[in-house]
């Protein structure tokens, strides 16, 4: 149990959300967080990162937009080329999606890495549980033996054979200052981000302005179409990509619906 009293909602387990609301999706998505939030692994915080991403997602008119899908390929592509790839999971991200991580870092041959904003041992175990519980053999994050450099908070904290090492870098749903600190570690990044103008998906060389629930198994479905791609293949695939207009697009879509 967290730190946190929550009053419970009227729907104890998603299944019982009616598929055919409206809303559906949404809802389950909230549920989660809120679940998260009452297992320890979401931090209360993350209510309000959800609350945010909610609004970004109704403007976006709760699709993947053609953008977001050549992002999500060009994503894919990246992970296949990486020779040491990782995904880095935070309280929202382990509440949302941890199976479809768990299943995505298989495809591509990935770690895992909890890496928390808020960050105390409990959480961090709570989230590698998660993790394990939806199948991952091995979650870094724990032993944090290495510093990502001019990062003066707990994200700094890294696994030396993790994050610090790792080649590209999937890091979802965080506006902060590590997406900038990971560049200049020359680290190729990916993001998952809703909001266009949010300091992590500016510096991204693959920013994906989707909700994380349908980004990451996208990626990985595109990631599986890529698996007999040659390398040469897949780097056409990085090099065709244009980030600034895939932030144009995201933008334009969000602030007038076309
Ligand atoms: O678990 P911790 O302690 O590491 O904390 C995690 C949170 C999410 C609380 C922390 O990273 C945080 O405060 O994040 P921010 O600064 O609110 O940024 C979260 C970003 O994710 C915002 O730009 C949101 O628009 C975006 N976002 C929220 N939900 C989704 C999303 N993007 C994609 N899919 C979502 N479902």
């Amino acid at each position: 149990m967290s730190d946190y009293e929550t009053v419970s909602a009227d729907v104890e387990h998603e299944d019982e959300i009616p598929a055919d609301h409206p809303r559906y999706q949404d809802l389950l998505t909230r549920h989660r967080i809120e679940k998260g939030v009452e297992k320890g692994i979401t931090h209360l915080q993350g209510m309000h990162a959800e609350g945010r991403g909610s609004a970004f997602d109704y403007l976006l008119g709760e699709e993947t937009i053609p953008s977001a899908d050549a992002a999500e390929r060009a994503a894919a592509a990246h992970l296949l080329l990486a020779d040491h790839p990782v995904l880095s999971i935070n309280g929202n991200v382990a509440a949302l999606v941890p199976a479809e991580m768990v299943e995505l870092a298989d495809v591509v041959d990935a770690d895992l890495e909890v890496n928390l904003f808020n960050r105390t041992p409990e959480r961090l175990e709570a989230i590698a549980d998660h993790l394990r519980g939806h199948g991952a053999d091995e979650v870094k994050g724990l032993e944090a033996d290495a510093r990502i450099p001019n990062l003066d908070h707990q994200r700094a904290k890294v696994d030396e054979d993790g994050i610090y090492a790792a080649d590209v870098v999937l890091v979802p749903l965080e506006d902060g200052d590590r997406a900038e600190a990971l560049e200049e570690m020359g680290k190729t990044e990916i993001v998952i981000d809703l909001n266009p103008l949010s300091r992590s998906p500016r510096v991204a060389d693959v920013p994906i302005v989707d909700n994380i629930v349908r980004a990451v198994p996208n990626t990985t479905a595109h990631a599986r179409n890529l698996a007999d791609a040659s390398e040469a293949e897949l780097e056409v695939i990085v090099e065709e990509f244009d980030r600034e207009r895939a932030l144009e697009a995201a933008e334009e879509r969000i602030r007038t619906g076309l």
